[in-house]
């Protein structure tokens, strides 16, 4: 189940609704009792929605940043006596700066005003939200004391709980903690909003901070026991060997090195929406220190510094390290007025250029462009999702298999011998792919012991590249058997040699930048300037050493690409 967080300034009526909505009072604490309002994260759900209720004092915004962590939905409470406040304006920001997808808004207290200021706070919400961008599709005027509106609130939170759990995750499991305690019997017990994929009873994972260990001995997901705990839904793991004092807020539970841990990331950047609203000539941030940065329920000292000395980009150090994926969102408050001024998207978490040049996008060809040859695991670190490799357990851009490839070819021409003991790993792996080079005893050659492969019309067609003779008009048994050696590839009697085949990665990367959804026949010819009667045997031809695959008219990059 998704979660739903509330949101909105202080006394506006946030926990009473939960209340009414769910049964539970989600202030459990003491001290939130005796002062009539919340100060930590409070928790309810009923059998269809899952509440966070976060604080609305200022006082308490870390908190509330915390909170809204990792949730789809969030309930934006505006009492309707009192209007749009402070913390209405800066919650707000804060939703709109963490990408949370569905702000819906309830109008509290409707009891205790008329039908005409119920209107025109009505109105005043949708010319806010218009002036910000936003659709404002659920304006719900209610009231926890008559029970106006609840029921029409729940049936547009359930509505929308369904329409996010549909959600898919490509990272491993992430728990950013919200609450650490212990229970008498059971031991430490941490609660957070998952992120990534699920965790499961009997799991190993380890404290981000100081990778000490755990395991997971048990999961319960709103209050009743469960073996597995699902992504973006609330969870409560029972774990071994840490104690409350091991484990705090902000932690981050992950499987021992699953993800990569960084102290520094490139981020695009977007001005919070009041803050730029009021100065919208002049940055709010300025290179240096004097921030707090928010990430999950984690909350760092920072400095920043823009890239490229623009001001859509930036670079962000701070204190102790995280483990971050390109897409994180996150928020930067300035320490000295306490304000949150600004947000984003994390694009790199290993950022190598100067902040002069860098130029990161966050898409996956140029965060791998940008970091060569990498091991399958680290490249998926830093991508994010699964990454399938070039070469046995290494994976590159297109870009640098090419530049790779090529260099081996020069220095197998220059010294007609290679001792391959000094070439890096992955240059092992790549020179022993390519057609026409023997590796014996550890040295590669060009050519091979195998007369087949010194036969002349390896060169014929090396040397012929996309224009290849008609095969019917050669030997048909050296052509199979050039065939079965993976020498060449041939459909309707037009053959290439493997090494054309690889060589035409930059048209095909090419092709797919200008048709990301698939290139067709036309397309290919276009590019390549040939005819129909190459093309086919072509395209067909390159679906069979897998750089591309045919998906109806068109071609998308293969398993090989
Ligand atoms: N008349 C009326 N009063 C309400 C209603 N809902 C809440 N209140 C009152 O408003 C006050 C604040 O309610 P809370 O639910 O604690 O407000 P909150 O938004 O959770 O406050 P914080 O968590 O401290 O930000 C309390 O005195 C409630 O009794 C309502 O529907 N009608
Ligand atoms: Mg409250």
């Amino acid at each position: 189940m998704t979660v739903i967080a509330t949101a909105g300034h202080v006394d506006h009526g946030k926990s009473s609704l939960i209340q009414a909505l769910t049964g539970i009072d989600p202030d459990r604490l003491a001290e939130e009792k005796r002062r009539g309002m919340t100060i930590d994260l409070g928790f309810a759900h009923t059998d269809t929605l899952s509440f966070v209720d976060v604080p609305g004092h200022i006082d308490f915004l870390n908190t509330m940043v915390a909170g809204v962590h990792g949730v789809d939905i969030a309930l934006l409470v505006i009492d309707s006596v009192e209007g749009w406040k402070p913390q209405t304006v800066e919650h707000l920001d804060i939703l709109m700066l963490m990408q949370v997808q569905h702000i819906v808004v309830a109008l509290t207290k409707a009891d205790a005003t008329t039908a005409d200021a119920i209107d025109a706070l009505t109105s005043h919400t949708q010319s806010e939200f218009a002036v910000r961008g936003l659709t404002l599709r659920h304006l719900i005027v209610t009231s926890a004391h008559t029970g106006a509106g609840l029921d029409e609130l729940r049936t547009v939170l359930h509505a929308l709980t369904k329409e996010v759990s549909a959600t898919s995750t490509t990272s491993p499991p992430r728990l950013f903690v919200d609450r650490v305690f212990t229970i008498a019997g059971a031991g430490t017990v941490v609660t957070g909003t998952l992120g990534g994929a699920p965790i499961h009873e009997g799991d190993e994972l380890v404290v981000a901070r100081t990778q000490e260990s755990t395991k997971v001995r048990g999961i319960q997901q709103h209050g009743a026991s469960s073996g597995i705990a699902l992504p973006r839904t609330r969870c409560a793991l029972n774990i071994t060997h840490l104690s409350t004092e091991d484990i705090h807020r902000g932690d981050v539970l992950v499987q021992e090195n699953s993800w990569h841990n960084t102290e520094v990331f490139d981020a695009s950047v977007e001005i919070a929406f009041s803050v730029h609203a009021k100065a919208s000539t002049t940055s709010p941030l300025r290179n240096g220190g004097g921030y707090t940065l928010h990430i999950g329920t984690a909350r760092r000292a920072a400095t920043i510094r823009f890239l490229n000395n623009g001001t859509t980009t930036m670079r962000v150090r701070f204190t102790g390290s995280l483990p971050l994926i390109p897409g994180d969102r996150f928020l930067l408050r300035r320490t000295g007025d306490d304000i949150t001024v600004a947000g984003g998207s994390i694009l790199d978490v290993k950022p190598i250029a100067r902040t002069t040049r860098a130029n990161p996008t966050g898409n996956e060809a140029s965060i791998l462009k940008h970091h060569g040859w990498l091991p399958v695991a680290d490249a998926t670190q830093l991508v994010g999702a699964p990454v399938s490799p070039i070469v046995e357990g290494w994976v590159a851009a297109p870009e640098t298999v090419q530049a790779t490839t090529e260099a081996l070819l020069a220095l197998l021409h220059e010294s007609t011998e290679v001792d391959i003991a000094q070439l890096q790993a992955w240059e092992r792996l790549l020179i022993a792919t390519l057609s026409n080079v023997t590796i014996t005893r550890g040295i590669a050659r060009v050519g091979s012991d195998n007369p087949l492969l010194s036969h002349p019309y390896v060169q014929t067609f090396l040397s012929s590249g996309i224009s290849t003779p008609d095969t019917k008009t050669l030997d048909r048994d050296i052509i199979r058997r050039l065939i079965h050696a993976g020498v060449l590839y041939e459909h309707d009697n037009i053959a290439f040699h493997s090494d054309t085949l690889h060589g035409l990665r930059p048209a095909l990367q090419k092709l797919w930048q200008q048709h990301p959804q698939g290139f067709s026949m036309s397309h290919l010819r276009e590019e390549l300037g040939i005819t129909r009667k190459h093309a086919v045997p072509l395209a067909t031809c390159l679906d069979k050493v897998a750089l591309t695959r045919r998906v109806g008219d068109v071609r998308l990059p293969g398993s090989s690409w």
